[in-house]
């Protein structure tokens, strides 16, 4: 199972890679604001989970170089994502807000969803 697992990882990172998409492009201004934005975000993540694949590839077309943390490799990010997220499942994107409070979305598909309206490229 281990070894398959390993193989599927295998292929999901190679297909990514020989199909990266093209990073988005903002004025340094706008970029600069977008980085300062992201302060408060962080993806919890496995480097080979096709889901988490998805929305690193979005964060590409965004350019957001918004933090990873590996929940494998990292136990403390593993023991945050339970405690805070109440399950153990990626992707999941933290936000910390202002006022104190974590905000912890699962689902690739509602990440992605949030991060292509909140940090829109202009046309
Ligand atoms: N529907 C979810 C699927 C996420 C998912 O299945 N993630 C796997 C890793 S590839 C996981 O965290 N599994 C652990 C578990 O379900 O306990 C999404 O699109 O984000």
């Amino acid at each position: 199972m281990k070894a398959v697992r390993w193989v599927l990882g295998l292929i999901v990172m190679g297909l990514h890679f020989l199909t990266l998409p093209r990073r988005g492009k903002r004025s340094p201004q706008a970029q600069q604001q977008v980085e300062q934005a992201l302060a408060g975000y962080a993806l919890y993540q496995l480097p080979t989970c096709p889901f988490c694949v998805k929305v690193r590839r979005s964060m590409r077309r965004l350019n957001l170089p918004l933090e990873l943390r590996d929940v494998r490799s990292d136990g403390r990010h593993r023991q945050d994502l339970i405690s805070g997220g109440g399950k153990m499942k990626v992707p999941c994107l933290r936000i910390d807000h202002a006022d104190g409070h974590s905000e912890w979305m699962y689902e690739s598909s509602d990440i992605v969803a949030f991060l292509e309206g909140r940090f829109a490229l202009q046309k």
